[in-house]
């Protein structure tokens, strides 16, 4: 089974990120999965050239630190392979403006700032070929990605339709629970790297102290009720969720476990912990072997540029193009 997912450098990873795709990655991994960091998607927000170069080597470092093995798999930088930027304008060339500007993240990201990118208009375009250029079957990703990859279904139907048959049509695959981890201080909205909220957002990399204060003073409800019911109690069923997701059950589940809020918080303060301590002592192995990552990244956009070159050559000709040999 063809695999292929990304993850933006545009900040520390959470576990938003970890529950909602990372672990499905290693999961999926294997000689027919492909993951990429995507930098040239960290440019559509503003981002300081040094943090972007940083922010690549650390995502590259945690993803190993998380389990997936780049020489298993191929683990690569979207950038180092030129057909990504390369596809997605033959591609703009299929999507329409109205399907883009109908896209939520979009209307969110754009809302929140005058003089956007057109990047940030685009960006799912460009999502669409990091996923069509592998040929990709499943791309596991969080629940906020549904929408893009509805949209690369369509644009890759309308290619075929109209060039003949060049991509592989792909589906999105989701976990069975924490698909959608919610900011802990704002449960009505999903956590996220690009949005400050110093108390919300559960970094894999954060000290146990500050996942316990973060984890101690989430939002939840004063009812006292402990039940799980998202709609009516987002804050306590993010927490379940999460608690769910790192021990193998259901939210409902652990519900039943525990009568006072105050109980459940200290317990998963101490399962989120202990799960991600292995994953911070690895890192800073990794983090602090600076060629050996460099040389890692090379070897994955040896292996990524193989398929890619192939497809967009497909792609290519197929629209009329006459790609040099
Ligand atoms: P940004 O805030 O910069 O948009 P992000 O935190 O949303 O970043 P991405 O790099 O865009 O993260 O996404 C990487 C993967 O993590 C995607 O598959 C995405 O669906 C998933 N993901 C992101 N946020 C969450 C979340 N809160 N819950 C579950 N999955 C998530
Ligand atoms: N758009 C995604 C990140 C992303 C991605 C991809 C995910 C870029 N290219 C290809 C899966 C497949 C996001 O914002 N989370």
């Amino acid at each position: 089974m063809r695999v292929l997912s990304g993850i933006q450098p545009s900040g520390a990873m959470h576990i938003g990120n970890y529950l909602g795709a990372i672990r499905q990655w290693v999961a999926a991994q294997g000689p027919d999965a492909y993951y990429c960091v995507v930098d040239l998607h960290a440019l559509t927000l503003e981002i300081e050239p040094a943090a972007l170069r940083r922010q690549s080597d650390d995502l590259l470092a945690i993803l190993i630190a998380c389990g997936l093995d780049p020489t298993r798999t191929t683990l690569f930088v979207q950038s180092d392979v030129p057909y990504h930027a390369q596809l997605s304008w033959l591609l703009e060339c299929v999507a329409s403006y109205g399907e883009l500007t109908r896209m939520t993240q979009f209307k969110e990201k754009s809302g929140r700032q005058q003089g956007y990118r057109v990047g940030l208009l685009t960006y799912p375009v460009l999502m669409a070929a990091d996923i069509l250029l592998y040929q990709s079957q499943q791309v596991p990703v969080g629940d906020d990605q549904r929408q893009h990859l509805e949209l690369t279904r369509d644009i890759a139907e309308r290619f075929n339709a109209r060039y003949g048959e060049v991509f592989t049509i792909p589906e999105g695959v989701q976990p069975p629970v924490a698909a959608r981890v919610m900011d802990l201080q704002e449960p009505e909205r999903k956590m996220s790297k690009s949005v400050a909220s110093p108390l919300g957002c559960l970094f894999l990399l954060d000290e146990p102290t500050t996942i316990e204060r973060k984890i101690k003073r989430a939002v939840t409800d004063t009812d006292g009720e402990m039940r799980y019911d998202p709609a009516a109690k987002p804050g306590l069923a993010n927490l379940l969720e999460i608690f769910a997701a790192l021990t193998e059950t259901t939210p409902t589940r652990v519900a039943e476990g525990y009568s006072r809020y105050g109980d459940l918080k200290s317990d998963l303060a101490e399962v989120v912990v202990e799960a991600l301590r292995p994953i911070g002592a690895r890192y800073e192995e990794l983090r602090a072997d600076l060629g050996e990552l460099h040389r890692l990244r090379e070897v994955g956009a040896e292996k990524a540029v193989e398929v890619a070159a192939r497809t967009y050559g497909a792609a290519a000709a197929a629209m009329g193009l006459t790609p040099r040999p």
